[in-house]
């Protein structure tokens, strides 16, 4: 049961101070040596992105050197880049994957 002080005491307002926390890209790197098809085959399965879109990303990071995959919080972002390197590694491919605060 709230005391009398309790139930009648209005808060004053408190300004928020939380910050939202960091978010991060998410990139790939190009590699003279990494197939096409596995690069496509990675955003889809890792990032959820259509064949159309993957194989834009991926054409821009052979083309360019490096594209975002995602933007995420810090622990799903380092997440992605561990299975993204060990998935290549599987493959025995050199696929780099960077994450980087946005
Ligand atoms: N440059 C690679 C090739 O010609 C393709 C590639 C694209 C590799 C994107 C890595 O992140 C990458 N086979």
């Amino acid at each position: 049961m709230p005391t009398k002080r309790e139930s009648t005491t209005l808060l004053e307002p408190v300004s928020a101070k939380v910050k939202p926390p960091p978010l991060y890209k998410v990139m790939l790197l190009n590699d003279d040596y990494t197939p096409m098809e596995f690069v496509v085959h990675v955003l889809k399965k890792f990032f959820g992105i259509d064949e159309e879109r993957a194989t834009q990303i991926m054409l821009k990071v052979h083309t360019e050197g490096v594209g975002v995959c995602g933007i995420y919080p810090k622990d799903i972002a380092s997440t992605k880049v561990e299975q993204v390197v060990d998935f290549a590694r599987q493959h025995q491919h050199p696929l780099q994957c960077t994450m980087e605060e946005v």
